[in-house]
């Protein structure tokens, strides 16, 4: 934790530098180090946060807005430094200060550590919608766990995924503002007592939650909302009379088993393991944010039918799901409501996002468990799953199945609205996994399709490409994305045809000389294909690795053929429990061992797979490329931002008909996209046909020699359980989809031949991506879930 600055902020950037160095660091700028300057730079910023923080604070409470809380396990938001000096417009103060010192301010940005508070989208979405909430002033919260240890750091040792602590906290964390004063008490297991007709909870043990908070600053530095975090602590820090009986690890053990709660980001993006700990941080979040923003309602308001007309909170997936049955218990047990106005209001402040319809990843707890943890909130759960039952007698949908409480159709049942994250997953889950809840409450679930920001997506992370279009269209893009229309007639101006794709060949320059120090050489004139994204089955990362070896084979026998040069970009993590996945990272890494060092082939592919994939490599990666492969299979991706990211960037898409590709499809144009694949029916179709996967195989020679390559040992051994699963049961279709994919990459390989034709749809692909914008969806969520306003500063 940084020291609050002693003195008053200079109005003068770089006084302001030279102040915090000297006053908040104590350090002198003859000795200052790299970090030294970060932190002394990043307090600098963040006094200048302060002051329209507070403004926006005092604004909302003026106003009496109607305020968003967004409960999220997971806000992967990566370095803050940067968003902030770009949001306050000072990057090129920055840039002046640190180049008359003879430092680069780009290291010094890059010495930030990544947050990585998230797995993955889920995350990420939650980080992009922080940012256009302030952007666009919508007096908001985010409100999730301050680990101590985000996701795990993934370093390769032969091929092998290897996973190692993270430690974003090891060094101070400039951004935050520990609020000591700001804790409150988390029970959990006891019993459950009637008492004069009233029902109370009696926890058997506590644990405080404390508040940590980041302001988080909109563009132009306009509005600020606050991005707060809960750490766990023990209610005693040690057991003195043990210490002093010797007993020195038993004194400890309560706050090591206190802290574990906030310890460690649960690694996982689709299986929930580890139950206890893991149940025991969505009830610790959820109970520390529900209390804190029912204190912040009544010191406003004395009337609790209120709520919902001041307040609404949004679910980011089943994790906060427990806020429903919370909720209730503080109204009705609490403050006296009867139990049905209890669910009306808590209904009417709760919405819920749903982001998978993989069954194995939709989030169940054993009634034992949950009954032992939380008595009090599983007998609330058994009440709303009779009233349920009760008020639809004919119906099937039960809160409680099979010995679980299913998370999901809790969520459901305790929610305004429910929503998915892109169109066709919104309709996927009326006719899926929630059609009968649908048929209950018709029009309850919308859609809201996901978007990222802007100013971090285009802006920071691409400033050559936001120059050019600053200086074609002017730099109202940045706060309204949709100005990006304007360029369309540009993608036939010869003029900004070249410069576009000077822009795109700098940033692949950059690129190759960065993983050319992480060890790969590469061609900057090869074509930069990158598939980056949580590594798993249903997103296919085998399906372009054996398209790859595939490609290889018949470069290998025609040497000398009109191929185009590929760099094949590969970046990932596996949950660390999940051992196919795991398989296909060692499968990539193999398969660029031999692929890069043949001397037949190597002019013409090569294969990088950069370790330890993350928010800041994304911000590499996604400016230099110009292949964007979205291959998941039909239904199964919710929705995919990071194909935004792409698109909007400039790279063409190669995918299927999935998630959000059908938007980027519709609105970019297909000539612009490169699809391939069966649809979500003709997927459900397919795995009805009795060998599939053996009359793909058979039918298509490229796909049996590439298979028949692994399983020969071409690549090392190990990978029986890769090939004998797309041959064999082969769930995701990759085998069925492999003809229709290599058609279509080599599609694309054509379209790169005409380097102008190609540039013209890349322009075309940012011009038609605006729509993109996470400002538009928050809107959206504005006005369709939260009936929020916009408010601003007089
Ligand atoms: C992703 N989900 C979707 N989950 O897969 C993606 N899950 O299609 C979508 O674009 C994105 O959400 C945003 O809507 C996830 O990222 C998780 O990370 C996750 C984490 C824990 C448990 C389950």
């Amino acid at each position: 934790m940084q020291e609050a600055p002693v003195h008053l902020p200079s109005e003068n950037l770089s006084d302001a530098i030279l102040q915090q160095l000297k006053y908040g660091l104590g350090k002198d700028a003859a000795h200052a180090t790299r970090t030294d300057w970060r932190l002394a730079l990043s307090l600098a910023i963040r006094d200048r946060i302060v002051d329209p923080w507070f403004a926006s604070t005092r604004t909302t409470y003026a106003k009496q807005g109607k305020r968003v809380y967004y409960l999220s396990m997971e806000f992967l938001i990566g370095r803050l430094l940067e968003d902030a000096a770009v949001n306050l417009g000072l990057m090129d103060e920055v840039t002046a200060f640190f180049d008359e010192r003879g430092l680069d301010a780009k290291a010094v940005i890059a010495d930030e550590p990544d947050a990585a508070l998230g797995n993955g989208g889920l995350g990420r979405l939650a980080a992009c919608f922080l940012e256009s909430m302030s952007s666009l002033g919508c007096p908001a919260h985010g409100y999730g766990i301050r680990y101590e240890h985000g996701l795990f750091r993934q370093s390769f040792d032969d091929g092998r995924q290897v996973e190692a602590p993270e430690d974003w906290l090891s060094e101070p964390h400039a951004w935050e503002f520990e609020r000591a004063e700001v804790e409150y008490r988390i029970g959990f297991g006891g019993h459950v007592a009637e008492e004069n007709g009233q029902t109370r909870w009696y926890p058997g043990e506590a644990v405080l939650a404390r508040a940590y908070d980041t302001p988080v600053i909109g563009w132009k530095g306009a509005w600020a909302n606050t991005l707060r975090l809960w750490s766990a602590r023990p209610e005693q820090i040690f057991d003195l009379s043990r210490f002093n009986a010797g007993d020195y690890y038993g004194a400890a053990h309560q706050e090591a088993l206190a802290r574990t709660i906030s310890r460690v980001l649960y690694p996982d993006d689709t299986t929930d393991e580890g139950k206890r700990l893991r149940l025991k941080q969505e009830y610790f979040f959820t109970a520390a944010s529900l209390h804190d923003i029912l204190r912040r309602f009544d010191s406003e308001y004395d009337d609790l039918s209120l709520l919902p007309e001041k307040v609404a909170i949004q679910l980011n997936d089943t994790h906060p799901a427990i806020a429903g049955p919370e909720l209730i218990r503080i109204l009705h047990d609490e403050r006296g409501l009867s139990f049905e106005q209890a669910v009306e209001i808590a209904r009417g402040c709760l919405a819920y996002t749903n982001h998978t319809l993989l069954p194995e990843a939709l989030e169940r707890w054993s009634v034992g468990l949950m009954a032992h943890l939380l008595p009090r909130h599983m007998q609330i759960i058994e009440r709303m799953d009779a009233l349920h039952a009760e008020a639809h007698p004919d119906r099937h949908v039960r809160l409680i199945d099979h010995g679980d409480v299913h998370m999901g159709p809790l969520a459901f049942t305790t929610a305004h609205r429910v929503n998915g994250v892109s169109a066709l997953h919104s309709e996927l889950m009326k006719d899926t996994v929630f059609a009968e809840l649908n048929r209950l409450h018709p029009g309850r679930i919308v859609n809201q399709t996901n978007g990222v920001t802007p100013r971090r997506w285009m802006l920071s992370a691409n400033p050559r490409l936001s120059a050019l279009i600053t200086e074609a269209i002017g730099d109202g893009w940045v706060g309204d994305l949709e100005q990006l229309q304007q360029l369309e007639p540009l993608a036939e101006d010869a003029g900004f045809v070249e410069a576009f794709a000077k822009a795109k060949r700098a940033n692949k320059a950059d690129l190759a000389a960065y993983l050319g120090k992480e060890g790969t050489g590469v061609d900057p004139d090869a074509m930069f294909d990158v598939q980056i994204k949580r590594i798993h089955e249903y997103k296919r990362q085998h399906l372009n690795i054996l398209q790859t070896i595939a490609l290889w084979q018949e470069m290998k026998d025609d040497p000398k053929g009109d191929w185009v040069p590929t760099l094949k970009i590969f970046g990932g993590k596996a949950a660390p429990g999940y051992f196919f996945a795991k398989d296909i990272i060692r499968l990539i890494n193999k398969v660029a061992e031999v692929v890069n060092r043949d001397p037949d082939t190597r002019h013409l592919l090569r294969v990088a797979y950069p370790a330890n994939y993350n928010v800041s490599l994304a911000e590499r990666l996604i400016p230099a490329a110009e292949v964007s492969q979205q291959i998941s299979t039909a239904g199964k991706e919710a929705s995919g931002t990071g194909n935004m990211k792409f698109a909007l960037n400039g790279a063409l898409t190669i995918g299927t008909l999935d998630g959000a590709n059908v938007e980027i499809r519709e609105l970019v144009g297909a000539e612009n996209f490169f699809l391939f694949g069966m649809t979500a029916e003709e997927v459900v179709a397919r795995r009805q046909v009795e060998g599939h996967a053996w009359q793909a195989i058979s039918a298509d020679p490229r796909l049996a020699r590439a298979l028949e390559a692994i399983r020969h040992g071409t690549f090392g051994h190990g990978f029986g359980g890769i090939v004998d699963n797309v041959s064999g049961p082969d769930y995701f279709l990759v085998s069925s989809d492999f003809t229709d994919y290599w058609r279509a990459s080599r599609e694309l390989d054509a379209a790169y031949r005409d380097p102008k034709a190609w540039t013209r749809k890349a322009i075309l692909n940012v011009a038609r991506s605006g729509w993109f914008s996470s400002d538009r969806t928050i809107r959206g969520y504005m006005a369709d879930i939260w009936d929020a306003k916009a408010l601003s500063v007089d």
